[in-house]
């Protein structure tokens, strides 16, 4: 470190040049999260030094965080919800595991999850000690019932479905998978960390949500879809009782209880998502959904006007393009046009997300560099 301070001017030298070394998103087509909105960013900043860690000392954004919630729970159908803003998926997910893992007393412990399930499910193997079981996928990509089935034993203590899978945008059979929960006494995490500002405003409805009785934890996250700031997750508790199974005891700060796996964690984007969310209103997400289902659709006609079909027809606002030699397509675009496009695992195809950020010009340019490399 240096020993002098610098000026402000040297210091936003060096920070504009890093920024600028930043993506803009322009070109990319592999992320999951976005811009937020105008709003989250000002509200983010209004609230920057929110510590929700000890939130006696900030109740304003404590009611803040519980209307979230409560949006959150409106929007995925609970009659009544419990929860709290995560840094993202990934804490939801080892939360929501966690929570089911200590109700369920059990020595040896396995959840079976679907073998799309995000990597942030194999950290929780690690961390947590549970074995995860994956099941396979039918030919769309969604979990084969039979197998999952299979897979439950004594020593299994929940389930996990998917709803919006990071590689396909595939939605779970959740409603078999709910009726399996209940069948087995067991409880049944849904991952819709990107589906859950997605799937309820598509035109077509699916079941994934707690208005199935087997369901009962879900993730969904402000900071992709949500048009939130990161860090910002929400994870939902259809029973106080498995949330308590969390708390942990702070016998120093103004509160004598804490749920999250973080100490300090951020109010300022938790405010950004309540600003967000009460801006847009679900109108306003209909509306921003539409535009990226649209810029789906143009990409999916322009690929097969160049003879690339897809691996499934998208459900939401992923495709999976069936390029031969994916990899290599993938090599090219990113290294001769600047696109950044991803791969899914197997079978090898690209994927790509179209998020609000991308316009039809980009589109447009992008199939022409497509059909360019594909064609090399
Ligand atoms: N669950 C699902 C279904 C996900 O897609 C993701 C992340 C997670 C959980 C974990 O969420 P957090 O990353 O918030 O902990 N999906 C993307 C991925 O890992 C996230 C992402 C975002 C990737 C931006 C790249 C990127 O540029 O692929």
């Amino acid at each position: 470190m240096n020993e002098k301070g610098l000026t402000e001017q040297e210091i936003f030298t060096f920070l504009n040049k890093a920024r600028k070394r930043d993506t803009t998103y322009k070109r990319v087509f592999s992320s999951m999260c976005t811009h937020p909105h105008e709003i989250a960013v000002t509200a983010h900043m209004q609230f920057i030094e929110s510590n929700l860690g000890d939130f006696g000392l900030f109740p304003g954004t404590y009611d803040l965080e519980n209307e979230v919630i409560s949006m959150m729970g409106n929007l995925l159908h609970a009659s009544s919800v419990h929860g709290y803003i995560t840094t993202g998926g990934t804490e939801s997910n080892i939360q929501a595991l966690r929570a089911i893992r200590n109700a369920s007393r059990i020595s040896k412990p396995n959840v079976v999850v679907p073998e799309s399930a995000h990597f942030s499910f194999d950290k929780i193997t690690n961390i947590l000690g549970i074995e995860i079981k994956k099941a396979a996928l039918d030919n769309e990509f969604k979990v084969d019932m039979d197998s999952m089935r299979k897979l439950v034993d004594v020593n299994t203590i929940g389930l996990v479905s998917i709803a919006g899978s990071t590689e396909f945008g595939q939605i779970d059979p959740i409603d078999e998978i709910s009726e399996l929960a209940v069948e087995k006494d067991l409880f049944l995490h849904v991952d819709a960390a990107f589906g859950g500002f997605v799937i309820p405003f598509l035109e077509k409805k699916y079941p994934f949500d707690f208005s199935l009785e087997g369901v009962s934890t879900m993730a969904l996250d402000p900071h992709k879809m949500g048009l939130g700031t990161i860090p910002s997750g929400g994870l939902l508790f259809r029973d106080i009782d498995l949330m308590h199974q969390l708390q942990t005891h702070t016998p120093y700060l103004t509160i004598d209880t804490q749920y999250s796996l973080t100490g300090t964690r951020s109010g300022a984007a938790v405010a950004a998502a309540y600003a967000v969310m009460k801006h847009l209103g679900k109108e306003g997400y209909r509306r921003i959904i539409k535009q990226c289902m649209t810029f789906t659709e143009e990409l999916v006609n322009g690929a097969a006007e160049i003879g690339i079909g897809t691996l499934i027809e998208p459900i939401m606002n992923v495709v999976a393009l069936d390029v031969p030699d994916a990899d290599n397509v993938r090599k090219k675009l990113r290294e001769e046009y600047k696109w950044e496009v991803s791969i899914i695992r197997k079978p090898r195809a690209l994927r790509l997300v179209l998020m609000p950020h991308l316009t039809n010009e980009n589109i447009n340019e992008f199939l022409q560099d497509l059909k360019t490399v594909v064609h090399e």
